[in-house]
């Protein structure tokens, strides 16, 4: 059974995936974890597509991995089934991923907005890492990505207490990069992924890289990996087609080359 919704190109060179579980808040079950990571790999590699957006309901993005489903799993249950191998090509994607987030972002759903590039929230959107709540702990980035984006002592806090904090909230620490009304959030991050959409595709790319690197590497080596990414785009056509369209006061035309 189908736990996605998938519409493409919903604007030009935009691919829209919705999480469709609405009966459980769009938990995420090892069936749609893996029809959402298959989709998301080959959307990656289709040249019509050129940013993503992943939406929920207006009532859940998601409310985090399916309890009911996981609750009976021992540990090597959990390693055998290594779900993390699948998860982890959500990280590997070179396209622009956005997340828009409507009502609950928890746990696992948290931790896949957290995995996305940008994440646009409606005002009744709330995050949380409750895992604590269930005996265990955030165990698919949560710990890193929350504290990376809200510093530690306000991660500390809602990773001990499970706590949920509102969108406003999200907003002003950091973790999301606009708040917008209920019924403007997905239009707002389908415009914006239109806009990502239409930038030259290497460049976006590279420029996706070289941000994230800045979680894993010294400033100085962060430096000369944008440097590279710098470089080697003056060995694309699109280099050559932007700086010439703008010399020649007309509108480049992307190759993707
Ligand atoms: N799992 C399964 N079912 C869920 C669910 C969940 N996470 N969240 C909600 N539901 C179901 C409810 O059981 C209920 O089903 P029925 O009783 O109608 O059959 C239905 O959705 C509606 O929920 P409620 O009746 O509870 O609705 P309320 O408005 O009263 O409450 C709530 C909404 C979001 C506050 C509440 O449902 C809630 O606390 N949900 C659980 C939130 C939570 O603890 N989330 C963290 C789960 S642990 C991994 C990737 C990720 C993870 C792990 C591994 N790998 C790749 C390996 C992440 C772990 C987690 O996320």
């Amino acid at each position: 059974m189908s736990h996605l919704i998938l519409e493409k190109p919903i604007r030009p060179g935009v691919a829209l995936v919705r999480l469709n579980r609405p009966e459980s808040l769009n938990a995420l079950n090892r069936a749609l974890v893996a029809e959402l990571t298959d989709t998301l790999v080959s959307l990656d590699a289709d040249p019509e597509i050129r940013a993503i957006v992943i939406t929920g309901n207006e009532r859940a993005f998601a409310a985090g991995a399916d309890i009911k489903e996981m609750a009976g799993d021992s540990a090597i249950d959990m390693l055998i089934l290594d779900q993390f191998q699948r998860w982890d090509q959500i990280k590997r994607l070179k396209k622009p991923l956005i997340a828009a987030v409507s009502g609950y972002a928890l746990g696992g759903g948290c931790e896949l907005a957290m995995l996305c590039d940008i994440i646009i929230a409606s005002e009744t959107a709330q995050f949380g890492q409750p895992e604590i709540k269930i005996g265990v702990i955030p165990g698919a980035g949560g710990t890193q990505r929350l504290t990376r984006a809200i510093g530690k002592s306000r991660a500390m806090e809602y990773i001990l207490t499970g706590r949920f904090f509102s969108a406003k909230q999200a907003e002003a620490w950091g973790l999301v990069s606009r708040v917008v009304p209920p019924e403007l959030y997905l239009e707002e991050a389908l415009n914006l992924a239109a806009e990502i959409a239409s930038m030259p595709p290497l460049a976006v790319q590279l420029a996706k890289q070289s941000v994230n690197k800045v979680y894993e590497l010294s400033l100085e080596e962060g430096l000369h990996f944008e440097r590279k990414n710098f470089y080697l785009l003056f060995a694309s056509e699109d280099q050559k087609e932007g700086m010439r369209a703008f010399m020649e006061k007309r509108t480049p035309q992307w190759k993707g080359k």
